[in-house]
């Protein structure tokens, strides 16, 4: 049995495991289950209690909760991309900006997109956001990757989050002073990697044939 990929089309961070499954992983080497959130599967919930998505299960049954975990893992099994992807010499910046994301980041984010369920106004959580689109444009200024010359670990788990950001209001994300930023974003959301990981699946039910990724 394959290991199996608990996954929903539309999260950042089971975006980011589909993009590192779908880059170090050979050809099916995954089960895709296909999650809708209000209604999750039991057998998710049986492995993982926190049943978030990404979760992926390895064949010898060991558990991966964590969307940063799965692409540590798919890097693993590529010792030669996960030099490119993942230097040495870049590891803890690499890990520090994917931190940041994950943290502040998707805080503003969060409330950016729904802020009318939260105490400030929508421009005071953009506001927030942006402190982190100005550090992310600044390296790019310079350098088509954010970690220079060469893609890396962070472009894959931070360009989902950028994406979503920016769909929150597409005008103002594309009039705003962000021109380094729009380019790098829209690099990804072209590249025939991001467009073979938005493949529209049903639901996954039990007892369905398996779907194979990448
Ligand atoms: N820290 C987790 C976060 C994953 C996460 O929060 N995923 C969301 C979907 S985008 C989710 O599954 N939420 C659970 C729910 O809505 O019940 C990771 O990196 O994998």
């Amino acid at each position: 049995m394959p290991a199996i990929l608990y996954s929903f089309r539309r999260c950042p961070y089971a975006m980011r495991a589909r993009l590192a499954i779908s880059y170090c992983l050979p050809k099916q080497a995954v089960e895709l289950r296909e999650v809708v959130l209000r209604d999750k599967p039991a057998s998710l919930i049986n492995i993982s209690h926190k049943a978030t998505v990404p979760v992926l299960q390895l064949e010898e049954g060991h558990v991966l909760e964590e969307s940063l975990d799965i692409m540590l893992y798919a890097l693993s099994t590529r010792p030669d991309l996960e030099q490119v992807l993942l230097p040495d010499s870049l590891n803890a910046d690499i890990l520090s900006l994917i931190k940041v994301n994950d943290g502040d980041f998707k805080w503003a984010l969060d409330r950016y997109k729904y802020a009318d369920r939260y105490e400030q106004s929508q421009a005071y959580y953009r506001e927030k956001g942006e402190l982190f689109l100005d550090a992310l444009n600044e390296r790019l200024n310079n350098h088509c990757y954010l970690m220079g010359d060469e893609m890396s670990l962070a472009d894959l788990a931070i360009f989902p989050f950028v994406r979503q950001f920016a769909h929150v209001d597409k005008q103002w994300f594309e009039a705003s002073q962000y021109t380094a930023l729009i380019q790098w974003l829209n690099h990804w959301l072209a590249s025939d990697l991001f467009i073979s990981i938005m493949t529209k699946y049903p639901q996954w039910q039990e007892g369905d044939e398996p779907v194979y990724f990448p």
